[in-house]
C-alpha cells in the first residue's frame, strides 16, 4: 500500500486519524484515467443539475450514468484503508461527479455530509467523541494541481469540534490559517475525514479539473435521509421542508454490473424504506 507520506508516520490510517488526510497515489493507472476522463466530463455536462454552483458541475448517483471507475471502487489500496477504519462491511455514501471549469470561484470552507449543520441529517455540534463516521473520497481523474485548483484543506481540522457550516450567515470563502491544496498526480484518491474543513479551489487552469467524490460509511450510519423517497426523508426532510443532500437509488441493472468486489459497497442503494 503506498501512501504519499507528509507527516512522520507510513501508516495512512494513523495518518487519517491524526492529521485528517492522506493521498494514495496509482488507484487508477494514469493512462486509464486519460481514457475515461473525457467521457467523465461529457456525461456530467449533459445531466448538470442547475442547483450547481457556476462553474461547478455536479452530479448525484453518478454511478447510474458512468461506470468507468466503479471497479477501482472496490481498489484494496483505498478499501483496506476503509475497512481499517470501519470494520469488514462499509459502504458506499455518495457517488458524485464534480468538474471545476476553469474560472470557477473559491468554494465556501465546509465539512461534509453528516457534518454539514445546515442539512437535516447531522451530528449536532459540538460532536461529542473523536471518532470517524464517514470517509470524504476526491478521486482525481485529472491531475489536481495548485494552480487547477487541487482541493484546499486544513490538516488536523477534523479535530475540531465544528465547523463552518455553524455560522452559514459568516463569509467562509476567504484564506485560513494553515490551508493547502491536495495534489497528486491523476489516478491518486484524497482521503479525508469527513469533519475535515475543505474548500473548492480556484481553477486558474485553462483546462477543466475533472473529479469523482466517493464517500465511505460504516455499516451502522443510517443513510436513508439521503435517498429520495425514504421514509426517514419523508419524515425529517419533506415534511418540515429541510434541506438536505440526494442520492437516488441504484438502479438494478448497474448493480448486476457491477464486480462482485463492488456490489457489497453498494447492495443497500437498490431498495427505500
Ligand atoms: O472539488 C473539490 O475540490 C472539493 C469538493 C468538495 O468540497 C466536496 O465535494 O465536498
Amino acid at each position: 500500500m503506498h501512501c504519499k507520506i507528509e507527516a512522520t508516520t507510513a501508516n495512512p490510517i494513523h495518518r487519517l486519524r491524526e492529521e485528517g488526510w492522506c493521498i494514495v497515489e496509482g488507484v487508477i493507472p494514469e493512462a486509464e484515467c486519460e481514457k475515461i476522463r473525457q467521457g467523465i466530463y461529457d456525461v456530467a455536462k449533459a445531466n448538470r443539475k442547475n442547483y450547481a454552483i457556476e462553474g461547478l458541475t455536479f452530479l448525484p448517483a453518478f454511478i447510474n450514468y458512468n461506470q468507468s471507475y466503479a471497479k477501482y471502487i472496490a481498489d484494496p489500496n483505498v478499501l483496506d484503508i476503509v475497512k481499517g477504519i470501519f470494520g469488514p462491511h462499509p459502504r458506499v455514501s455518495y457517488t458524485s461527479a464534480l468538474i471545476n471549469e476553469p474560472g470557477n470561484k473559491r468554494g465556501a470552507w465546509h465539512a461534509d455530509w453528516p457534518f454539514n449543520q445546515q442539512k437535516a441529517g447531522h451530528i449536532p455540534s459540538p460532536y461529542p467523541l473523536d471518532v470517524i463516521f464517514h470517509l470524504t473520497t476526491l478521486w482525481m481523474i485529472s491531475p489536481f494541481t495548485i494552480e487547477n485548483g487541487g482541493t484546499l484543506i486544513i490538516p488536523k481540522s477534523h479535530l475540531k469540534p465544528t465547523n463552518p457550516t455553524c455560522k452559514p450567515e459568516e463569509d467562509w470563502t476567504q484564506p485560513l490559517d494553515g490551508e493547502m491544496n491536495a495534489t497528486g498526480p491523476s489516478g491518486s484518491v484524497l482521503i479525508l475525514d469527513s469533519r475535515m474543513w475543505h474548500a473548492t479551489a480556484k481553477n486558474s487552469s485553462d483546462t477543466p479539473r475533472v473529479g469523482l467524490a466517493i464517500r465511505y460509511a460504516p455499516w451502522w450510519l443510517n443513510l436513508d435521509i439521503l435517498m429520495p423517497g425514504s421514509e426517514e426523508r419523508k419524515m425529517m426532510v419533506d415534511k418540515p421542508g429541510l434541506s438536505e443532500n440526494e442520492v437516488p437509488r441504484l438502479k438494478h441493472e448497474v448493480y448486476n454490473n457491477l464486480t462482485k468486489e463492488t456490489k457489497p459497497l453498494f447492495h443497500h442503494w437498490l431498495h427505500t424504506r
